[in-house]
């Protein structure tokens, strides 16, 4: 089963694990260098079925990155959490008030100018996946030059080079931009996406610097496959392979219930991920695209979050 892969290297994060002491204090289990591999072919899609993953986090996550937004309002407000706790800490530290997680969600909906102040997360994936800073000469009085209105649009320019050039070795885009990784919430873990026609068909790589290996892998697997399902069809090919690489690889001291808890199950099943509409680009995808089928897992395992 697919999923064997993702539960044994579970088990050798935290029997051959160091344990390091990390940024968020809560500690980890790490190995530094890992990689797994999945087959998208006949719509296959590697979501774990050891525990209930909600895709349509993922997906609504993915495709709000594609429109280039950093405010958590827009997700908030379509019920995802996932990006909550950052904001919610700030806030909490700049105000002293102890409020609570739903009443700050609920705030961010309410009030534009309160999700303005509070709900951007800085430059991150989006910013940087459709506008990346592009500078051009500036005119009279502004110094040399200036910030272009609209930045380079990684994804688009991704399309064009796998429809035009399929053998390129360049067709990648990341979202590590030195000059900004600062001023990010978080810098991007899921960094570098590379893509690669062979036979037809599309297959796409990321190379992900720092692993959650229980709460942050299973959303970033799915979601490399969704990508690339959609660049695969935007662009004519099947979809091949994906490919998976972690850098520091690790499990959190504090999920070690759920870890053993997980590891107890066996995978079973063979879901599959369809798009039932062919937008036209990349940037036209809209969540009832997606459709989720044969998909029956064990129960949802809940985790604290380190922020
Ligand atoms: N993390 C993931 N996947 C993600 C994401 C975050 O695994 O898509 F946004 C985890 C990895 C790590 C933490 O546990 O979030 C980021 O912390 P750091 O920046 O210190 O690596």
């Amino acid at each position: 089963h697919y999923e064997q892969q993702y539960l044994d290297l579970m088990r050798r994060i935290w029997t051959e694990g160091h344990t390091r002491t990390d940024r968020t204090g809560v500690g980890t289990r790490a190995l530094f260098g890992a990689s797994m591999r999945f087959s998208l072919a006949d719509d296959a899609v590697p979501l774990l079925t050891t525990k209930r993953v909600y895709w349509k986090a993922a997906a609504r996550e993915m495709l709000w990155f594609l429109t280039g937004d950093t405010n958590i309002r827009a997700l908030v407000a379509q019920g995802v959490h996932i990006w909550t706790d950052w904001p919610l800490d700030t806030y909490r530290r700049a105000t002293g008030e102890q409020i609570s997680r739903d009443d700050f969600e609920a705030r961010i909906v309410a009030d534009e100018g309160f999700a303005a102040r509070w709900g951007d997360l800085g430059p991150v994936y989006g910013a940087q996946w459709v506008n990346w800073p592009r500078y051009e000469p500036a005119g009279e009085g502004e110094g040399l030059y200036r910030r272009a209105s609209q930045g380079h649009n990684q994804i688009a320019a991704l399309v064009e080079g796998i429809r035009s050039n399929p053998g390129s070795r360049r067709l990648l885009f990341t979202g590590w931009n030195v000059d900004e990784v600062d001023s990010m919430a978080l810098p991007p873990c899921h960094m570098t996406y590379q893509f690669h026609v062979a036979d037809g068909k599309l297959s796409g790589l990321l190379f992900q610097r720092s692993a959650d290996f229980v709460l942050g892998v299973p959303f970033n697997i799915f979601a490399l496959a969704m990508l690339t399902r959609m660049l695969a069809q935007q662009c004519d090919l099947k979809a091949g392979e994906i490919v998976w690489q972690g850098g520091d690889v690790h499990l959190y001291l504090n999920h070690a219930e759920l870890v053993e808890a997980q590891l107890a199950r066996t995978p079973a099943g063979a879901p599959k991920l369809r798009i039932t509409r062919k937008p036209l680009s990349m940037f036209d995808y809209a969540i009832e695209d997606f459709e989720v089928v044969d998909y029956s897992p064990q129960a949802h395992i809940a985790a604290p979050v380190a922020v």
